[in-house]
């Protein structure tokens, strides 16, 4: 854009003319040329880390205040601290940490948003989703897809906290929400536990089955210790330079992505490794699983342990440092980005 010097004159009729044409709900495209077609991502979203540590206890303290029943769901909004008011972490996404007590259930709904829960704090409760349990154990990967029906509780004698994920921003965005209640609080298991990894999640699948690629899998747990070996076994192999180890989640079925508006990932890091400088156009959600380090984003530093939870905001160049052996948890909207062609990654040595 070419900013020629002009008279007072000039400016003065331009900002009647601005008012003039205010009242009839128009703007010039002129005045913000440069702030709706940036030359790079310009993202309001700010990086920041939660330390697990010191919200703990005001998630423990929120049970005490209200029952699982009376909330529907007991979670505390991660809100990034540039959008709060907004309850995103990133402008597509929002993430949050939900309690559940013993004894207590979360009664069934649901809703076109998306939904992944990450197990951080607990033993003994379980989801169901669409008729079948499973059983949360730290660092399972659980999702909830759009439309399915889901039930979360506490069978166990621990408070049990996990990370939630949803599209709950996207959906807004396109006003394409919906919800209902189920008629019962917990769903009537239907299948028993471990029916759905069995049937589409063992390298098989039915024989008549297929899905498209914008079809959430039937899968709908991804346990904790077969991403843990899976990371171990790649392991073995030398490490990519910026990625250190990084598997991405999918549906077995497909390829794509668990669900269609949110990629998930798990990376395992060497003791010491230090991933090279990257930045990519899906603002990302970390949570740390195993083991500690830093993350460096555009300068600013952040040190996290276990259970902690950072965002990298869009186009932000960041870099990863393990100090003892280290597995991280993320979760994006790359796959919506790439079914729209908009995606971008940069890699620097
Ligand atoms: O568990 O269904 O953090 O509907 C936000 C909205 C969790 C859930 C959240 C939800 C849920």
């Amino acid at each position: 854009m070419q900013t020629q010097p002009i008279s007072t004159e000039v400016h003065e009729q331009r900002k009647q003319y601005y008012q003039r044409i205010d009242a009839h709900n128009l703007t010039p495209l002129w005045e913000v040329l440069g702030a709706l077609v940036p030359r790079s991502p310009t993202t309001p979203v700010a990086p920041a880390l939660w330390r697990y540590a010191e919200i703990r206890e005001h998630v423990m303290e929120a049970g005490r205040l209200i029952t699982a029943a009376e909330a529907e769901r007991r979670v505390l909004i991660l809100e990034n601290p540039a959008l709060r008011g907004h309850s995103s972490i990133t402008q597509s996404l929002y993430a949050g940490l939900q309690l559940i007590l013993p004894g207590e259930v979360a009664p069934a709904h649901r809703h076109t948003q998306s939904a992944l829960r990450l197990v951080l704090d607990g033993e003994g409760a379980y989801t169901a989703v669409d008729g079948e349990r499973t059983t949360m154990h730290r660092g399972d990967f659980i999702i909830t897809p759009s439309w399915t029906w889901h039930d979360h509780g506490n069978s166990g004698g621990q408070p049990v906290v996990w990370l939630d994920g949803l599209d709950i921003p996207t959906v807004r965005f396109f006003d394409s929400g919906f919800a209902e209640h189920g008629k019962d609080a917990s769903q009537i298991p239907s299948r028993p536990e471990g029916d759905a990894l069995a049937r589409y999640g063992s390298n098989m699948l039915p024989v008549d089955f297929h899905q498209a690629s914008w079809e959430p899998t039937k899968v709908f747990v991804y346990p904790f210790s077969q991403t843990r070996d899976a990371l171990a076994g790649i392991a073995r192999a030398a490490a990519d330079p910026h990625l250190g180890y990084k598997l991405r989640y999918v549906n077995p079925a497909t390829g794509a992505s668990p669900m269609p508006t949110i990629g998930a990932f798990a990376q395992l890091l060497p003791a010491a490794f230090v991933t090279n400088p990257y930045r990519s156009t899906d603002g990302t959600v970390f949570t740390c699983l195993q083991g500690e380090g830093t993350v460096e984003i555009e300068g600013q530093l952040f040190e996290f342990t276990e259970n902690d939870v950072f965002v990298v905001p869009s186009w932000h160049t960041y870099r990863l440092r393990a100090l003892g052996e280290t597995l991280l948890f993320s979760f994006s909207d790359r796959p919506m980005q790439q079914g729209l062609g908009l995606w971008r990654e940069e890699k620097f040595n």
